[in-house]
C-alpha cells in the first residue's frame, strides 16, 4: 500500500508536520498494545481498572509490580524502524511528536520537539505531596505480584508520573498538542484505536482546518472513516517509506 500522488504531493510540501501516536507505534518493538490481550501480562491486568489514582490507593503494591514489569519491559527493548524514520523525518522537516505511550522509545529513537500527553513511565512524584521523586527505581529480576512502592520523604507512596484514567491531562503537553495539530500542514496518526480522550480527539483540530490527516495503521481504528486517507500497514513497515 502507498499513498495517493496528491497526498505524496502534500506531504513532500509539509514544512510542518504533526505525528499523533499510539500503543501500536510501539507493538514492533515487543510492547503489547492495550487492546493485545494475548500476552499474559495484559490478560491478567486490566488497564482500565489498575491505571487509576482509586486502584493506586487501594493496591498501591499491585500497581507499583504492574509499573515494574512494563519499566522493566521498555528497558530490555528497543526503538523500531517507526521511530528512527520520524525522528530522521525531523532532520528535513519540522515535525513535531504527540505520544499517548507512556515509554521513552520516541526519544531513545531521537525525536526531540515530543509531547507526552499521558506523562512518562520513567516520571515518578509523591502520590501524597506531589514532590518530584529523583529517587533510583530498582527493578528486580523477578518481579513479584505485589512490590512496596517507595516512599517519600513526607511518607506518602512514590507513584508513576503517568496519567491514570480520570486524572487531567498536563496542561502544557496538551496545549502544545493542541497547537501542533492546529498549525501543522499535514498531520499522522500511528498506532492508535483512538479510543482513548481527549487524545483521541486531537486529529480533529486539524481535519476541521482542512488539513490532510494520513492515518497509518494495520486495521481500521475510531478514526479511519474521519481521517483522509488510510495507509493500511504498521509503523515499522510504513513510516520508513517517508524517508526513502
Ligand atoms: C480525563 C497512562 C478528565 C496509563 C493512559 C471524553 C473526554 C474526556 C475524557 C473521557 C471522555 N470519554 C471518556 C473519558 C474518560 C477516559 C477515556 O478516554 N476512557 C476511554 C477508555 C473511553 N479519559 C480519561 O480518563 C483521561 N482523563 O479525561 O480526565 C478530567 C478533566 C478535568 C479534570 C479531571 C479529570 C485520561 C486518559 C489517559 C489514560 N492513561 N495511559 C498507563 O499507560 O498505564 S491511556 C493508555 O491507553 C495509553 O496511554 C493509550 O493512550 C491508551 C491506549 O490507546 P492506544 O494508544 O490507541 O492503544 P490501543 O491498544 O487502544 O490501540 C492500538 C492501535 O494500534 C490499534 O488501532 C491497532 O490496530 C494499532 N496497531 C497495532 N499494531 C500496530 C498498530 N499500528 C501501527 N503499527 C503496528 N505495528
Amino acid at each position: 500500500m502507498s499513498l495517493p500522488d496528491d497526498l505524496l504531493a502534500q506531504l513532500s510540501a509539509a514544512n510542518h508536520i504533526a505525528v499523533l501516536t499510539g500503543a501500536g507505534m510501539s507493538a514492533e518493538s515487543g510492547v503489547p498494545t492495550f487492546r493485545d490481550v494475548q500476552d499474559g501480562l495484559w490478560a491478567k491486568y486490566d488497564p482500565m481498572t489498575l491505571a487509576t489514582e482509586e486502584a493506586f490507593a487501594e493496591e498501591p503494591d499491585l500497581v507499583w509490580a504492574w509499573y515494574l514489569r512494563r519499566a522493566q519491559l521498555i528497558r530490555q527493548v528497543q526503538p523500531n524502524a517507526g521511530h528512527r524514520a520520524l525522528a530522521e523525518l525531523a532532520e528535513f522537516k519540522q515535525v513535531s511528536v504527540i505520544t499517548q505511550n507512556v515509554d521513552d522509545l520516541h526519544e531513545r529513537a531521537g525525536s526531540e520537539v515530543l509531547s507526552h500527553v499521558h506523562g512518562g513511565l520513567f516520571d515518578y512524584r509523591c502520590f501524597d505531596c506531589a514532590k518530584p521523586w529523583s529517587g533510583e527505581l530498582e527493578i528486580p529480576q523477578e518481579i513479584p505480584e505485589r512490590v512496596s512502592p517507595p516512599k517519600c520523604a513526607c511518607g506518602g507512596w512514590i507513584r508513576p508520573g503517568i496519567v491514570w484514567f480520570g486524572e487531567m491531562l498536563p496542561p502544557r503537553a496538551f496545549e502544545d498538542a493542541v497547537d501542533a495539530c492546529s498549525t501543522c500542514d499535514l498531520m499522522l496518526v500511528v498506532g492508535t484505536s483512538g479510543i482513548v480522550q481527549p487524545a483521541g480527539s486531537l486529529p480533529f483540530a486539524a481535519l476541521e482546518r482542512g488539513t490532510p490527516v494520513i492515518e497509518v495503521n494495520p486495521e481500521e481504528s475510531r478514526l479511519t472513516d474521519y481521517v483522509t486517507h488510510w495507509w493500511q500497514g504498521t509503523a515499522a513497515e510504513v513510516l520508513p517509506q517517508l524517508v526513502r
